[in-house]
């Protein structure tokens, strides 16, 4: 399998599907293209005449098969390996853990427009649009109840590391750019992001990484 993915600095849907590759536990090759640069368009040109993709990352070619958009990548490899490895057992826990996924991968735009992701940034704001602030305390109140309702079995959301933590996990990195404030419970899931081993490697490949998006690049 090949996944196309974007700069690991700026490109959160990257980020996701990435982080479905991974937990799927196959072995995938990965081709990151730098994206908004002067290449994009010609890249872009060429995605689009091999295969019917939005011409947007990341992609996943799997032999003849081509899948984009993160979330049907993270369902194609949860079809292949086993949905236990991305969703939670219990059917309640699933069942929030699916609606959680669906509400970041289609909402949350004011937060997305106004703290675009920027892991090795670290810029303090002077303000935040009310917009903006409404996406935060949803979150924060999501985490709240997924932790609090079906998280006993470890550190993430559902628990063990799965579908949800891979869609929010750009948060995670949100938040630590822009200095979010946060609770308790809060501070300790995103650490536990933080610190898990494959966005560790993420991260140290974004800090490595020297394309620069100015558009990315004026927040604040
Ligand atoms: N809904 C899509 C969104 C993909 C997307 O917007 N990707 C951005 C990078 S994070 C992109 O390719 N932007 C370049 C462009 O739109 O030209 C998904 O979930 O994969």
């Amino acid at each position: 399998m090949k996944l196309i993915i974007g700069n690991k600095n700026y490109s959160s849907w990257s980020l996701r599907g990435w982080l479905a590759a991974k937990q799927s536990g196959l072995s995938f090759e990965e081709l990151t293209v730098p994206i908004m640069g002067e290449e994009w368009d010609r890249i872009k040109q060429d995605m689009g005449e091999v295969q019917p993709s939005s011409g947007k990352v990341p992609i996943l070619w799997d032999g003849e098969t081509v899948v984009w958009d993160s979330l049907a990548i993270l369902e194609y490899l949860a079809d292949k390996v086993g949905r236990e490895r991305f969703w939670p057992r219990a059917e309640a826990a699933r069942g929030m853990a699916r609606a959680m996924v669906a509400e970041m991968h289609s909402g949350y735009q004011a937060l997305r427009r106004e703290l675009p992701m920027n892991i090795r940034r670290r810029i303090a704001l002077p303000g935040l649009s009310d917009q903006t602030r409404q996406d935060i305390v949803r979150i924060l109140t999501l985490w709240a109840e997924a932790r609090a309702r079906h998280g006993s079995g470890g550190p993430y959301l559902f628990g063990t590391f799965g579908a949800a933590d891979i869609f929010y996990a750009p948060v995670v990195t949100r938040f630590v750019t822009y200095g979010i404030a946060v609770p308790g419970f809060a501070q300790a899931y995103m650490e536990a992001i933080w610190e898990h081993e494959w966005m560790q490697h993420w991260n140290r490949a974004a800090e490595e990484e020297e394309w620069v998006i100015e558009q990315y690049e004026l927040a604040g």
